[in-house]
């Protein structure tokens, strides 16, 4: 018998699983990746009597892989706040999904731990931009402000490490992140003397300091959408570069398209201040997908390119 602990490899996926292992410690295999990968179930051959932890990946990209498994006899636990279609009711799944726009996997967790490990849940909120909602879970911990903002700092960190076309871009592959974090009970020790920690957060300023030199066009009150060059590091800071963008501009669309060859990966987000819409957006393209506050297309081909910009102005603008 087998545990497996699939997850995604951004804050939000690592931090739910560190809350659940620290809650109930096992060996598992891990099974993870850059944060658009997320069809992990299909690359997971488990056997009858294994069982499988699913956190932070879109249940409906991975309902039929994960149909086979249970057909053969394995149990599941799955914890996601993504766009999920139909989820079926079957006797060995345990399904705790909430697709609800202020919450994210981490959040879920905690509810089903009950508070028990909530300061990595705070790390995973504001890792997945949800910051009003990192701070109310935050609420009950006696945190100072500066504490608040260190966390906030190490999610985004956590989060920026994830963003890459394959692991080949990122810093760390997200399981050896895991692994490092997964030694710290404090979040405050991994901050105060860990070395990964100050080579991400300084290779972190870093890309954002290049991306903060690009001018968007078009750029509106409303909306506003950047083109980053096909190079390693655009494809680390996109994310983030998208979220900071979001929290100064709270009323503000933005759309990150990073070029790729054939056409650009895009991630939208809808306003902080109406998180609707992004999801919609995303999903009227091929390879497009996510939340209903924070979506993304894989693949917009070149040809697609002024259609999606007036899809994304008649959106938001
Ligand atoms: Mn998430």
């Amino acid at each position: 018998m087998q545990f497996y602990d699939i997850f995604n490899g951004d804050a939000d996926g690592i931090c739910a699983l560190h809350q659940l292992r620290l809650t109930e410690p096992r060996a598992s295999v891990l099974v993870t990746g850059v944060k658009r990968d997320i069809a992990l179930l299909e690359r997971v051959d488990a056997a009858a009597g294994d069982e499988l932890t699913v956190l932070d990946i879109s249940f409906a990209r991975n309902a039929e892989a994960l149909g086979r498994l249970l057909e053969r006899g394995v149990t599941c636990r799955y914890f996601d706040h993504h766009f999920a279609g139909k989820v079926p009711s079957h006797p060995a799944l345990q399904a705790f999904i909430d697709t609800s726009p202020d919450v994210c996997t981490s959040l879920l967790v905690d509810r089903h731990l009950e508070g028990r490990q909530r300061v990595w849940a705070v790390v995973a909120a504001f890792g997945d931009n949800l910051a009003a909602a990192a701070r109310a879970a935050a609420a009950s911990l006696g945190l100072s402000e500066q504490q608040l903002e260190q966390l906030q700092e190490l999610g985004e960190c956590i989060n920026y490490n994830a963003y890459g076309d394959s692991v080949d871009d990122l810093h760390y592959h997200p399981a050896d992140l895991y692994r490092t974090l997964a030694r710290y009970t404090d979040p405050f020790d991994f901050i105060g003397g860990e070395p990964v920690f100050d080579i991400l957060r300084n290779g972190c300023a870093e890309d954002l300091y290049r991306a903060s030199e690009i001018t968007p066009q078009p750029a509106t009150a409303a909306c506003a959408l950047y083109v980053l060059p096909d190079a390693a590091w655009s494809r680390r800071v996109s994310g983030l570069f998208g979220n900071r963008l979001a929290q100064q501009h709270p009323q503000r669309a933005h759309a990150v398209l990073t070029a790729r060859p054939g056409g650009y990966r895009v991630s939208v987000r809808a306003p902080i201040a109406n998180p609707r819409g992004a999801d919609q957006l995303c999903r009227a393209f091929d390879s497009g997908g996510g939340r209903q506050g924070a979506a993304g297309i894989d693949l917009l081909p070149e040809d697609d390119f002024m259609r999606f910009v007036s899809a994304f102005r008649k959106a938001f603008d």
